[in-house]
C-alpha cells in the first residue's frame, strides 16, 4: 500500500490528499507533452494548477474505493475528469460567455495570457482528458477504458455539460433569433443537471465502471450523485447571493445581474435551505446499502451544501 493509499481519517484529509495526488497527475501529464509551445504549457498549467477543491476527483476516487479500488489506480480517470472541469471554467470566464477576470482567487486564463491562448489551453486540457483514459493505467481492460472514454464524452458534450451552458446562455436571452425560455423550477432543475450535474454524475459514474459494481450499486451512486449535483447547484446560487468575491474566489452578484432564474430566486433563501438539507439526507440514504464504507462520501454530502467556496 503506497501512502497515497492509506485509508484517511477525515473527510478534510481525504480532500487535501486526494487534491495534491490529482495536483501532481496534472504537473505530469502536462509536463511529458511535447512542449510544442511554451506559452500553451504555461497556459494549461495556470487553468489546471492554480488551485481548486479538486472535489470531482475526489469523488471519483472515494466512489471507487467503495470497491476496494485503490488511489493511486483511480487517479488516471480522476484526473480526466478534473482536466474537463478545468477547460470548462477557462471557456466559462471568455468574455464571449461569463467574462471573468478572477477564478480561483487568480486572474482567469484570458486575463492573465489572451483569449485565443485561453481557447487553446481549454480545448489542451479537453483532449488530455481523453488521452489519459486511453491509456492502459486508466484500467487494465480495455472494455472499461472504452466505457470510461465514452461515458466522460455524453457528460461533457452537448448532450450533458456544454448543452446545458447552452441552455444557461438561452436563458439570459443570448440569442436574439431564439427566443428566451420560461424560467421555471423545473428548466432551472434541468439546465443545471446537464450544466454542472454532469460532471458530478460521471465522477461517481466513473468509480462505479473502475469498481466493477453491480446494476444496483450502480443506481445507488446514481441516486447520490443526483441528489449531490442538485445540492452543489443550490449552494453555488446561495453563494452568489450571500458570498464574499474573496473568499469564493470569483465574482459574486452575477446572476441576478444578468438576470438569472436560479433555485434561491425561485425558492427564496429559506427554501433554498430547507431543500439542501432534504438533498444531503437524501444523499446520505442513496448510500446506506454501502455501510460505513460510504462514511467520506457522506460527508461530502453536507461539505457540497456547506461550503464558503
Ligand atoms: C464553457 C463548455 C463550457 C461549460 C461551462 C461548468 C460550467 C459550464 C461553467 C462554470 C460556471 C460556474 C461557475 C458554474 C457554477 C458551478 C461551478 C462549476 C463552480 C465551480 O466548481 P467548483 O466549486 O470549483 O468545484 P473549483 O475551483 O473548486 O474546482
Amino acid at each position: 500500500m503506497t501512502d497515497t493509499d492509506r485509508p484517511a481519517a477525515t473527510l478534510a484529509d481525504a480532500l487535501s490528499r486526494c487534491a495534491e495526488a490529482v495536483a501532481a497527475e496534472l504537473e505530469r501529464a502536462i509536463a511529458r507533452a511535447q512542449p510544442v509551445s511554451d506559452r500553451l504549457t504555461r497556459a494549461m498549467r495556470h487553468a489546471a494548477l492554480a488551485g481548486g477543491k479538486r472535489l470531482r476527483p475526489f469523488l471519483v476516487v472515494e466512489s471507487a474505493a467503495l470497491f476496494g479500488v485503490p488511489m493511486t489506480r483511480a487517479l488516471p480517470a480522476a484526473t480526466a475528469l478534473e482536466c474537463i472541469h478545468c477547460y470548462s471554467l477557462v471557456h466559462d470566464d471568455l468574455p464571449a460567455m461569463d467574462d471573468d477576470d478572477l477564478r480561483r482567487g487568480q486572474p482567469t486564463v484570458h486575463r492573465a495570457y489572451d483569449e485565443a491562448t485561453a481557447i487553446l489551453a481549454g480545448d489542451g486540457l479537453l483532449t488530455l482528458a481523453f488521452e489519459l483514459l486511453a491509456e492502459p493505467a486508466a484500467d487494465p481492460d480495455p472494455a472499461v477504458r472504452i466505457a470510461l472514454v465514452a461515458a466522460l464524452a455524453r457528460a461533457a458534450g452537448g448532450e450533458g455539460m456544454v448543452g446545458g451552458q447552452m441552455l444557461d446562455l438561452a436563458a439570459e436571452g443570448r440569442f436574439a433569433d431564439a427566443g428566451r425560455p420560461a424560467p421555471d423550477l423545473a428548466g432551472v432543475a434541468r439546465l443545471q443537471e446537464l450544466k454542472t450535474g454532469a460532471l458530478l454524475r460521471h465522477a461517481c459514474e466513473a468509480g462505479a465502471l473502475l469498481g466493477r459494481a453491480s446494476p444496483a450499486e450502480t443506481a445507488q451512486l446514481r441516486a447520490y450523485s443526483r441528489a449531490i449535483g442538485r445540492a452543489f447547484q443550490i449552494a453555488d446560487d446561495l453563494l452568489d447571493v450571500e458570498g464574499d468575491a474573496a473568499a469564493v474566489g470569483k465574482a459574486v452578484g452575477k446572476d441576478s445581474a444578468a438576470g438569472k432564474a436560479t433555485f434561491v430566486e425561485l425558492l427564496g433563501i429559506d427554501g433554498a435551505r430547507a431543500e439542501l438539507a432534504k438533498l444531503v439526507e437524501d444523499a446520505h440514504t442513496a448510500l446506506a446499502g454501502f455501510g460505513t464504507r460510504a462514511t467520506l462520501l457522506q460527508e461530502a454530502a453536507r461539505f457540497i451544501a456547506e461550503r464558503r467556496n
